[in-house]
């Protein structure tokens, strides 16, 4: 008895000193106009390690298919690109957002509507995952920031 409690007493503890690695904020999940197929999520990613941690997969029930993505210019097009990582380098942050790096969701089982929240897993490679509970919010920052690159 007294050798499993001090097994989940471990256990607990060294969950809760690994999750220090890294820090989620500013996160939120696009809201979508009824029968949509898809969305995008953003966050901040700050990692208080050492070394760099590289974001490796994002998991969620709400769609079918769950990726990675990034906005490159090509030929003077935007244009999305699934990306295997994003790396947050040592003791610094990485933003997931519009027009930027993205959590892309595709087949959405359900509209998002402002108000809901999602619970999303982050997978990182050095064996951590988390759990975040992201708000569901209207993001009309895209064409702002299309228009400041033209003007
Ligand atoms: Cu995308």
């Amino acid at each position: 008895m007294k050798k499993i409690t001090l097994l989940a007493f471990t256990l607990l503890f060294s969950i809760s000193s690994f999750a220090s690695e890294i820090d989620i904020s500013k996160q939120l999940i696009r809201a979508t106009p009824p029968h949509a197929k898809n969305s995008a999520a953003f966050f901040t990613m700050t990692n208080n390690a050492d070394k760099s941690i590289n974001l490796i997969a994002v998991s969620s029930d709400i769609a079918e298919k769950v990726q990675i993505h990034t906005n490159i210019n090509e030929d003077g097009m935007m244009k999305m690109r699934q990306v295997e990582s994003i790396m947050i380098e040592a003791n610094s942050s990485t933003s997931l957002q519009p027009g930027g790096y993205h959590v892309m969701f595709l087949g959405l089982k359900n509209d998002l509507t402002e108000g809901q929240s999602v619970e999303l897993t982050l997978y990182f490679d050095n064996g951590e995952q988390m759990k975040v509970s992201t708000p569901v919010q209207k993001i009309t920052t895209n064409h702002k920031i299309s228009d400041k690159k033209h003007h």
